[in-house]
């Protein structure tokens, strides 16, 4: 069941056209290449294609932001989605990769006037991040995947409209 279940979904959303990369941290890969399946799943669904959509892999979710930023500095893409598993272990280490992936992603969204979308889950354990991954409680790549759709989208019309002669 790949199907997003929590979010809403505005009228006329469609991906056509749009240059979406995803970035999919390795990490935990039971549970990413499942979140990469949603998320093409809901491109696809909504009318992307595979050749705007291309997917570039990276070692953890730490990695994920450093990979953003270089794929945003090219100017060329509507939207990328950052998909991860940082599952909690014994140590501080859960917190670190998750923080930082977080505030790494939003910083390179800001940076770069470019949404970055946070398809990482953080989660206690394994079984927890697979519900998510296409289990029962749905799968988040492809929430990821539909704001990324609903954020270019947005942005796009932001910018047509500040286009616009005034008066
Ligand atoms: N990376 C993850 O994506 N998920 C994890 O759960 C995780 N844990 O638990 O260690 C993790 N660590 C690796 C990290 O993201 C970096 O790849 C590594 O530290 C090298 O910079």
């Amino acid at each position: 069941m790949n199907k997003q279940t929590t979010q809403a979904i505005s009228e006329g959303t469609s991906a056509y056209g749009l240059r979406v990369a995803i970035i999919v941290s390795r990490f935990n890969e039971p549970v990413t290449s499942r979140l990469l399946q949603g998320a093409e799943e809901c491109l696809q669904k909504y009318g992307g294609s595979k050749n705007n959509c291309p997917v570039y892999f990276c070692p953890g979710a730490f990695e994920l932001p450093q990979v953003a930023n270089a794929l945003a500095s090219r100017k060329s893409l509507d939207a990328i989605i950052c998909l991860g598993a940082v599952i909690r272990g014994e140590t501080p280490h859960f917190e670190y990769v998750s923080s930082e992936a977080a505030r790494g992603i939003q910083d390179v969204a800001l940076k770069h006037a470019i949404p970055v979308v946070f398809g990482v889950l953080t989660t206690n354990d394994e079984a927890q991040a697979l519900e998510r991954a296409g289990g029962k409680l749905g799968n988040k790549g492809w929430d990821a995947a539909l704001a990324a759709i609903e954020m270019a989208s947005l942005f796009k019309k932001l910018k047509r409209k500040a286009k616009r002669p005034s008066g």
